[in-house]
């Protein structure tokens, strides 16, 4: 263990969530979901809690915002869910953002992009992100934290992510 790391603060997951995501639960209830985002935080902070870690949940409708969010994480977080929103789609700055990260990274998305409109077909987030949870509602939240709770178990380099019980 590395000097003075079981006195560290333990690091948290940062659950980023990018455009019109604040106004979950008003819309499209059939594409995702009945639950807001206030909702869906509180869930990820339980599910979390259950693997010993903490969350930071974060939103912006801005891609400067999401990329100093992600720019944060590479210092501040054990580990990222992103859900891009229609930024995954788009966004080249925030694609640079996440391939300066060593920690898992998991894109997360409430429905199936793979299943919608040709133009959700690419993502740019999957190109640097560990791995994909899309198509599950609120589960693809909790199910990415589990599996970020799992690859940090994996690691050697896990003894500031979790908290003393
Ligand atoms: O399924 C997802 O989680 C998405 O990231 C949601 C994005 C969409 O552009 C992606 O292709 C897939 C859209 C978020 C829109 O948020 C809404 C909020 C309230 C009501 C309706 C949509």
């Amino acid at each position: 263990m590395a000097k003075n790391a079981s006195k560290s603060k333990p690091l948290p997951i940062y659950i980023i969530n990018g455009p019109n995501l604040n106004l979950l639960g008003t819309r499209e209830p059939e594409i995702y979901g009945r639950a807001t985002l206030g909702e869906i935080e509180k869930l990820c902070a339980a599910r979390a809690k259950a693997h010993g870690l903490l969350t930071v949940f974060l939103q912006s409708n801005k891609e400067g915002e999401l990329v100093e969010f992600l720019q944060e994480a590479r210092v501040a977080a054990c580990g990222v869910l992103l859900n891009a929103a229609g930024y995954t789609h788009t966004s080249v700055a925030i694609l640079d953002a996440m391939q300066m990260l060593k920690q898992p990274v998991i894109e997360v998305h409430l429905s199936n992009p793979a299943r919608r409109e040709h133009y959700r077909h690419l993502s740019y987030v999957a190109k640097a992100a560990t791995g994909s949870i899309t198509g599950l509602g609120v589960n693809s939240y909790l199910l990415a934290i589990d599996a970020v709770a799992a690859l940090l178990s994996g690691s050697p380099k896990n003894e500031k992510t979790r908290k003393k019980k």
